[in-house]
């Protein structure tokens, strides 16, 4: 409860920052970003949503926060398409189950793109497994709706959840996005390169494209890419970066 109401203030001091992580293409170049939220904590310095969002998720203050993200989000999209080295990129936003099945969601996110001037086409809602299932005919319905307008959606942290596979193909999910514990034991373990590799075949199988998640060395690097997977992210790349240091990077590149 100290932490929420600290939270509370710290919407309002405007103290949360968005980091972006580079989606990386198989050929070098960035695909995208995702948007992970950070804390800017005047006293404890930098936090880590691991630690604030589940907090969040138990009491409504992933309402505004998630608002909050989305706006900041796409406020920076539309600004990366101004210039010529970031007009290409997507942007990934995570998305909360209490945040998507919220009434108004859809309405919520069209007005943010109007607002922003963000494209539609460049925004990707990542979301997990457990909401998805959650109201599965509830669920489609929003997605198609965001879906007509461009926005495209990831299956986030795939293998963790309890997914469906006889509810899979009813969503109309772009991407697919391999959680990283099954990259790691890919190189590990001929059962956990076993599982990516049916993981891949799924998602080829659903017409998704299908991401690596958390590579971070040349060994799983090769091997996702021996496996199929069309993009990866990773410590291997780069951490998520604040705005400042992800522009240098793609300078360098
Ligand atoms: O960035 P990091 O790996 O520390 O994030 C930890 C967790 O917090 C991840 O599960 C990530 O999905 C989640 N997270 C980060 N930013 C957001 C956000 O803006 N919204 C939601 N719902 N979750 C987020
Ligand atoms: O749940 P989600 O996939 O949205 O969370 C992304 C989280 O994964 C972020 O907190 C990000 O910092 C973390 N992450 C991204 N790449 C790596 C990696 O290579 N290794 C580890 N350990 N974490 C990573
Ligand atoms: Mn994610
Ligand atoms: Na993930």
């Amino acid at each position: 409860a100290a932490l929420e109401a600290d939270m509370r203030r710290a919407l309002v001091n405007d103290e949360f920052v968005l980091h972006y992580q580079p989606l990386m293409n198989m050929d070098g170049t960035m695909a995208g970003t995702e948007a992970l939220v950070r804390w800017q904590h005047p006293q404890r310095g930098l936090v880590s949503p691991a630690e604030f969002i589940p907090v969040a998720e138990d009491s409504n203050l992933i309402l505004p926060l998630g608002r909050w993200v989305m706006h900041e989000a796409c406020r920076q999209l539309a600004q990366w398409a101004g210039n010529k080295r970031t007009a290409k990129l997507a942007m990934a936003v995570n998305v909360s189950a209490q945040q998507f099945h919220r009434p108004d969601f859809v309405e919520q996110v069209l007005e943010v793109l109007t607002t922003t001037g963000a494209r539609a086409d460049k925004l990707r809602l990542e979301m997990t497994e457990s909401l998805l299932l959650k109201d599965v005919d509830g669920t489609v319905e929003k997605m198609q709706r965001l879906r007509a307008a461009g926005i495209t959606f990831a299956l986030d942290d795939f293998g963790t959840g309890y997914s469906s596979l006889s509810y899979l193909h009813r969503l109309p999910l772009d991407q697919l996005k391999i959680d990283r514990s099954f990259i790691w034991a890919a190189v590990k373990e001929d059962s956990g390169a076993a599982i990516v590799r049916i993981i891949v075949a799924l998602g080829r199988a659903l017409n998704m494209s299908v991401v690596a998640e958390g590579v971070e060395t040349l060994e799983q690097l090769n091997f996702v890419i021996a496996e199929g997977c069309q993009s990866y992210q990773g410590y291997l790349f780069s951490k998520p970066l604040p705005e400042s240091e992800l522009l240098a990077l793609i300078a360098g590149l």
